[in-house]
């Protein structure tokens, strides 16, 4: 350890997310940069399950990244930390999350399917967290593939700041560097000379000193002159170059070496992570990564649970250091934890060390107060510090558990609980109306995924079936409501009366409730009963049962009585009035539309299509991708895809596959709504 341990200053620290679509070889490709860097003595095979980052079984098994995992390589006296994340769209939970530990978004495309699904989120998502951006496309070795017509597909989709460091040459056998020591050799398409010259243009555009030197001298900038502009581009989004690989043969991993050490940012470079000092996400605290005398600060963005080792809990450090056995507290709470060991992860293989300077990345065991996000400090005066949230995905596709055998409800919450803390969109929900425990994820194999967890690693046997589809309701337009609440009954009667107006709200925007009267005419202390007796109707729902949301209610006058106005007697004219309103508000029912990606041979596509269609799917595109394949991408609804898995087993004699994520919720088409208000009234009827 003591190599590494010297090498901790913050300034030669690199932290850096790979992400990119499933397949692309982003595992493969970290497994090339541990070999070419000494880290490990020869690279392992994903195909094998022998990487240092595939280690879990389920990985193995499946031949695909299912978590983030770590691992570190030093290179010239930089330390590099490289996260693998999962490129299924399914697990992109787990890949958004890490994103908050690192200054470098390193994007993997795989030269034999170009730009796909997630290689599109994830520049999104870097680019929303305002991360340093490089493209690698890696497979330059494999058959059949167009570098040049992925290149420029990558220029279209993501705009003329991707400029390549390096081009393919020899038929994809090497690379031509373009930037550091420009290759005396004709790349497979494009210049050298042209590549250099436009990716210098570029990055001295924006440092008028430089460009004038640069105008002058020509060539002569020195790499030195040009790191700060070069990092300044990054940050600004105002470059974002393309390096090719091949992690199978070798071909540009030395260079990518030499790039991710020297091109790209330090923690106190890029763009400063950004952290909030109160409740909300509006006054932005500047950390200064640099700062190490300051106090410190830590940033948990990932949390593994395992049933016999415990929790380990892996954060960033943005302020200051951190040493073994510190007392540091957690968020707001009072009472300090102690560190009692930090790790530093290879993979699975955990080496202890004893400090962690600001942008180092480490674990640590058994603190069951860290969750996903929990800061770490050692002041109080941090203790409202939290960072800006990661916008998940939401977890739309789900199965209704039931328990196999009896007594194992403890057990069952228990598990879930965990499952529940190292993914962030795995959410568990209990649907009292139909009386159903309802996982939540991403898609059908992301749940195959923890419920296999839940049997091997809990030791619980669960059957599913498909829940009751979570439709809503709303209201398309403004209308007045009225009651007038009044019941005697033989001593003190029950007297109160409101009127409210609501409007429908924007999708997504919940529900608000304003106070307008005046005068008192509904005296203050009975505001809180209306707002109760409108929320009663807002969870049962007003016309199918389905919970009401994206309104607003404005109560604006009323009549109250001095001795027979009570509480109740508000909470019933409330719900009345409201769901008078909602009577002359045209209500709908919402349902949620998923967006659904099918891969079938090209011999099945007129069957997909045809089935999709026939439930009430629209087709939004269909690309050819490899093996002579398509990949087909509609929108159905939720309702409509009970049973898939088996459907397209059936269509494509088990060839095809699918993803699915829900997207949005839409006004279902009036002989659906008609049917579920149907199947509602005979329940509200008893
Ligand atoms: N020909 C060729 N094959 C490669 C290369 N890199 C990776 N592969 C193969 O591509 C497949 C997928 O590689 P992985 O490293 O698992 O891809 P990944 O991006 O980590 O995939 P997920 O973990 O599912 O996101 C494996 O069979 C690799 O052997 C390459 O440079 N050339
Ligand atoms: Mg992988």
């Amino acid at each position: 350890m003591a190599a590494s341990q010297a090498l901790h200053s913050t300034k030669n620290i690199r932290n850096i997310a790979v992400v990119g679509h499933a397949g692309s070889g982003k595992t493969t490709l970290i497994e090339a940069l541990l070999e070419k860097s000494g880290a490990i003595k020869s690279a392992g095979s994903v195909n094998k399950g022998t990487t240092v980052c595939d280690y879990t079984d389920q990985e193995k098994r499946l031949q695909h990244s299912l978590e983030a995992s770590m691992c570190h390589l030093e290179i010239d006296g930089t330390f590099i930390n490289l996260l693998d994340t999962p490129g299924y769209p399914d697990f992109m939970g787990r890949a958004l999350s890490v994103l908050p530990a690192v200054d470098t978004a390193a994007i993997v495309i795989n030269a034999q399917t170009g730009v796909e699904l997630v290689t599109q989120r994830m520049m999104d998502f870097s680019a929303q967290r305002k991360l340093c951006r490089l493209i690698i496309i890696n497979k330059i070795d494999a058959e059949n593939v167009n570098l040049e017509g992925i290149f420029k597909e990558i220029r279209k989709t993501f705009g003329r700041q991707c400029l390549p460091l390096n081009l393919p040459a020899q038929q994809g056998k090497a690379i031509a560097d373009c930037f550091f020591e420009p290759a005396d050799e004709t790349p497979d398409f494009a210049s050298v000379e042209a590549a250099h010259t436009e990716i210098f243009d570029q990055v001295v555009e924006l440092d008028d000193e430089l460009m004038e030197a640069y105008l002058e001298q020509d060539d002569d900038i020195s790499l030195e002159q040009l790191h700060d502009p070069f990092e300044r581009a990054l940050r600004a989004g105002h470059l974002i170059p393309v390096c090719f690989v091949s992690s199978e043969t070798g071909a540009g991993i030395q260079q990518l070496l030499r790039i991710l050490s020297k091109l790209m940012p330090n923690p106190m470079e890029g763009n400063p992570p950004e952290f909030f000092n109160d409740q909300g996400e509006e006054k932005i605290v500047t950390i200064s990564a640099g700062d190490v005398d300051s106090h410190f600060v830590g940033h948990v963005f990932k949390v593994n649970v395992d049933p016999y080792v415990g929790q380990l809990a892996t954060f960033r450090v943005h302020q200051g250091s951190v040493k073994k056995g510190d007392q540091v507290f957690v968020g707001d709470q009072r009472k300090t934890v102690r560190l009692a060991h930090l790790y530093q992860a290879q993979g699975k293989n955990l080496t202890e060390i004893s400090t962690a300077v600001s942008g180092d990345l480490c674990s640590v065991s058994k603190i069951e107060d860290l969750r996903f996000g929990s800061v770490i400090h050692s002041s109080h005066d941090e203790d409202e510090l939290h960072m800006k949230s990661v916008q998940m995905p939401a977890p739309m596709y789900g199965v209704a558990l039931e328990l196999m055998q009896r007594g194992q409800e403890k057990k069952l919450s228990d598990a879930l609980r965990k499952l529940t803390t190292e993914d962030l969109s795995v959410k568990v929900e209990f649907n009292a109306q139909a009386n159903e425990t309802v996982l939540r994820g991403m898609g059908e194999l992301h749940l195959r995924m923890v419920l296999e967890r839940m049997k091997e690693e809990f030791g619980i046997k669960i059957s599913t079936h498909p829940p009751k589809i979570a439709y809503l309701e709303t209201v398309t337009r403004e209308a007045e409501g009225h009651h007038r609440h009044k019941k005697q009954t033989g001593g003190a009667g029950q007297f109160g009366e409101v009127f409210l107006r609501i409007e429908p709200l924007p999708r997504g925007s919940g529900f608000e409730f304003s106070n307008k009267v005046v005068g008192g005419t509904i005296p203050r202390q009975f505001i809180p009963a209306v707002e109760k007796g409108v929320k009663q109707v807002l969870d049962d729902g007003a016309i199918a049962g389905y919970p009401l949301q994206d309104v607003k209610v404005i109560v604006y006058d009323g009549k109250y009585h001095p001795v027979d106005s009570k509480e109740v007697a508000f909470v019933a004219a409330g719900k009345r009035a409201f769901s008078d309103a909602i009577s002359k508000a045209e209500p709908i029912v919402l349902e949620p539309i998923a967006k659904i990606e099918v891969t079938t041979p090209s011999s099945h596509v007129g069957d997909i299509t045809g089935h999709l269609s026939g439930v009430r799917g629209r087709i939004a595109g269909s690309v050819a991708v490899a093996g002579n394949r398509v990949r087909i991408s509609a929108e159905v609804p939720l309702a409509e895809l009970g049973n898939y898995q088996t459907t397209l087993k059936s269509l494509t004699a088990g060839e095809g596959s699918f993803t699915m994520e829900l997207d949005h919720y839409e006004r279902t088409p009036p002989a659906v709504q008609k049917d579920l208000e149907k199947a509602f009234r005979p329940a509200a009827n008893n």
